[in-house]
């Protein structure tokens, strides 16, 4: 057993240490988003159906060694914004950093935020999560760059032991403003941790959602797992560097 966590390598590291050849490949995620230089497109609006849908019960946001993870009930739907048919969501999740250093994937004209939400979803012509990751198209995940303070509505939760706890709320209370959700970045990537399986259209919403310093530390206070190859004990910086583009086009949405 080695103390090397996989979680933040280099591709070739990740190749190298741990056999996963897709984590070198040649639409890795996450990547830096250019909102200056583009290139630009447009896109259709996009539709998310359920998203506005008042949770049942508060979202328990477990602790799987990685990261801390929500699964979604059925009934979510991301369509739209140039995206091929109907994509499901299954879980949101979390990436941060420390306080020494911000934990996006993605960063924003060569900046990062302090932490970055992913809400994964499959497409409906593939059926399910593990079917998905087999075609270039399977997955779509939607990011939300998180920052501390702001004018925003921060965003509510607590911490429950090595859980973190967030009192029932729409979905869509996790996304930017409705009038800001045409501002995204596209592109065709992988998943940031491995396999890395390059199923991925990414879609980066380019303004942040807004969260309290207290809020934030809930997250950095999440204790890594035994199991997990964390080499601290609290579980922090689980956000993989930015890949090479090798060639791709990062879509600015103009709208
Ligand atoms: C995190 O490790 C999540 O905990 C994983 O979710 C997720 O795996 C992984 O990140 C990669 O997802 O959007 N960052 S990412 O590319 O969604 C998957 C679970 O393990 C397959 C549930
Ligand atoms: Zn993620």
């Amino acid at each position: 057993p080695n103390s090397i966590s996989t979680q933040y390598m280099t591709s070739s590291e990740y190749t190298f240490l741990s056999g996963h050849p897709n984590c070198a490949g040649l639409r890795q995620s996450p990547v830096d988003l250019d909102s200056f230089r583009g290139p630009f497109a447009e896109f259709p609006p996009i539709t998310l159906t359920g998203y506005d849908t008042l949770s049942s019960s508060s979202w328990n946001l477990q602790n799987n060694g990685h990261s801390v993870v929500a699964s979604l009930p059925t009934g979510m739907v991301l369509s739209g914004a140039g995206l091929n048919g109907r994509y499901h969501a299954v879980q949101f999740h979390f990436h941060w950093g420390s306080a020494a250093k911000p934990g996006s994937e993605h960063s924003l004209n060569k900046l990062q935020f302090p932490m970055e939400l992913h809400i994964v979803h499959y497409s409906s012509r593939y059926g399910s999560m593990s079917n998905a990751v087999r075609y270039g198209d399977g997955i779509a995940v939607l990011g939300v760059f998180l920052q501390v303070g702001g004018i925003l509505q921060p965003l509510n939760l607590y911490t429950l032991g090595q859980q973190i706890v967030i009192p029932p709320m729409p979905l869509a209370a996790l996304l930017p403003d409705v009038h800001q959700r045409g501002r995204f970045a596209r592109y065709q990537g992988s998943l940031t941790t491995p396999s890395c399986d390059e199923a991925v259209v990414w879609t980066v919403f380019l303004q942040p959602i807004s969260i309290s310093l207290s809020q934030m530390e809930a997250f950095r206070n999440v204790q890594a797992t035994e199991s997990s190859s964390f080499p601290q004990r609290s579980m922090m910086n689980n956000n993989r560097p930015v890949q090479p583009v090798f060639g791709r086009s990062i879509l600015i949405a103009s709208s």
